[in-house]
This record gives C-alpha cells, structure tokens and sequence, in this order.
C-alpha cells in the first residue's frame, strides 16, 4: 500500500483523559464488555473449549481480504508480522485441542476513510474460535446460542444500562435469519451490507461470499466453485458486521491454488504451507466475533472508539 499523508489527527492525551473520567459512557461500557467476556468464555467453556493465548507476533498471518498498512518488525534478519487474524495458528491449533478460543488482539493499520464506517478500529479485539471437523452451520448455531446466552445475561443483570443506552434491544430468537450475498445483491446492490444492516429486525447471516472476495482459507463450495462455506453475522439497526467465519481449506494443493487465485504471493506462506504439505491440516470451521463491535451493537453507541480505553481509530494518532 502507498504511504499517504493523512488528516494527522493526534488526540490530546490530557483531554482524552478527562474525557475517560467525565463522560460515564467508558464506565458502562468497561462493565458491560467485562461482563461480554465473561459470559462468551463461561458459554465456550461449558461446551468444552480450550482458551489459548493470543499470538502477537509470527512468521504467517492473515492476508486479509482487503489492503491495509503493513506491520512487520524484523528481528534478527527475520521478519515478523503482527497478527490481522489468528486464523492460521487457530488452524494449528484444533491438531492439539477439537475445540479452541483465543481472545485475540489484531492489528490492521486501516486508512483514515474507514473512520466513517463507525466498527473499524485498527488496533482491536477478537474472540476467535475454531472446531475440528466441524461444518459451517455448526458453528453459526453455537454463535446463537452464544450472542443469545450472552445478551440474556446482560439484559437479566445490568437492564438499567441497557435502557439508558440501546432500549430497543432484544434478545434475538433463533434460527437467525440468512441471505446469500448474490441474494443481497440483487435486493439493495453494491452496498448490500449497509442496507442489510438497516433493514433488518435481527443479527442476519451474510452466507456464500463471492471466491475472489474472501481470503484464501475460506472452503470453496464443491456445489458452487464460485461461492465458499463462510459467513458474516450482520447487526441490525445499522451496526454492521459483527463475525466473520467459515468452513477451511486443509489440503495443500488446494490451498496453493487458492493463494495463487487471490495472487497473494506463496513465499509469505511458506511456514503454514509446509504444515499444509506434511498432510497435518485438517477439516475444521470457526469464526472470530469482534468484541468492541459486540459491545457498540450491546450499548447502541454511535461510534466502536467510545466501546474501550485507549482505542485506535483509523486515521487518529493516540496514546
Ligand atoms: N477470525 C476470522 C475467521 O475465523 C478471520 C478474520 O478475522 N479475518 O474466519
């Protein structure tokens, strides 16, 4: 990516401060994403995850599917990345333990213009999770129960939280709904996530991603080569996406062509590719939910920056 000069927008680290301590907004907001973590890791757990830690740095992370800064350190004549996703190691990771979550710090160095989405921060958290052999439809009905479980919980404990900040919010009933993106297409056009967002009453899976428009390890569909087994969860009421997610390639050849089609270049690859090749990959699915996203859609705030200390808005210079 180009180096642009942007707007150069520091934030007063003083005025920042006053700002934590006056306005009540972080106070909720800590509380109830402290509580969003504790229900998401007391669900995994009862349904027999793993934690892991978060990997910051490796040799391989995600591509990503679209161009950000990059972030690499180089240390002793070896170059690391900082990690986008966990994607790669969560694929390791199944080999040791079926069922794994990591709460994941990601670092995506986003331009400035990705401000305006109102999600993006390009320093952020996700719990990401993934499951040996299992499908995609698996793990969008745990990613109910777990975005159900965790809502009840909140709206049973902190109501008056709630009702100062999002009233409207309600426990989604399941199945939620789903809409291919060629389906979305057709309806609202390019913009069909934002308009999804808008229009619909509940969270809706955004299913069967366009090849090209994914990342090399999302499965591709055997019945229809143009589209894979992934999704995307959208919020209503205008929040957007919330979790990606997806079936994997595991077999080597595969992926090669896969990296190869989204010209990706292979030699980034190398560290996973020689796993891939031993023949040690194999089947899974996951998804990661993105948790200061999950605390915006929770408390209807109007921008993810007022969701955590300390955040990183695209195009903004803070501490
Ligand atoms: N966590 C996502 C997944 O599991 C990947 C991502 O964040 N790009 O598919």
């Amino acid at each position: 990516m180009e180096k642009v000069k942007s707007e150069g927008r520091k934030v007063d680290s003083v005025k920042l401060v006053e700002e934590y301590l006056k306005n009540e907004t972080y106070k909720d907001a800590l509380l109830i994403q402290s509580e969003i973590l504790r229900f998401s890791r007391e669900f995994l757990l009862s349904k027999g995850f793993i934690e892991f830690l978060p990997v910051i740095i490796s040799t391989i992370t995600d591509p990503l599917n679209h161009d950000v800064f990059d972030a690499q350190i180089d240390y002793y004549g070896y170059k690391y990345y900082v990690t986008k996703s966990m994607i790669l190691q969560k694929q390791v990771g199944v080999l040791v333990h079926d069922k794994i979550f990591s709460v994941s710090p990601n670092l995506r160095l986003e331009r400035e213009e990705k401000y305006q989405s109102g999600r993006h921060l390009i320093d952020f958290v996700q719990l990401d999770l993934e499951v040996k052999n299992a499908k995609r439809e698996d793990i969008m009905d745990l990613m109910e129960d777990l975005i159900i479980y965790v809502i009840k919980n909140i709206l049973d404990k902190y109501s008056d939280i709630i009702l100062k900040y999002h009233p409207t919010l309600k426990i989604p009933s399941k199945p939620f709904e789903k809409i291919t993106v060629k389906e979305a297409k057709l309806l609202y056009g390019n913009d069909y996530e934002v308009a999804l967002s808008k229009h619909s009453e509940g969270p809706v899976w955004l299913i069967d991603m366009l090849i090209l428009e994914r990342e090399f390890y999302d499965k591709q569909n055997a019945k229809d080569p143009e589209t894979l087994l992934d999704f995307d969860l959208i919020y209503p009421e205008g929040f957007g996406e919330g979790i990606s997610g997806g079936e994997r390639e595991n077999e080597y050849e595969q992926i090669v062509k896969r990296i190869e089609l989204k010209g990706n270049g292979l030699e980034s690859y190398e560290d996973y590719l020689n796993i891939a090749k031993e023949g040690f990959l194999e089947p899974s699915a996951g998804c990661g939910i993105g948790i200061e996203r999950f605390t915006r859609y929770i408390l209807g705030l109007d921008h993810v920056e007022k969701s955590r200390l300390f955040a990183k808005a695209p195009g903004k210079f803070s501490i």
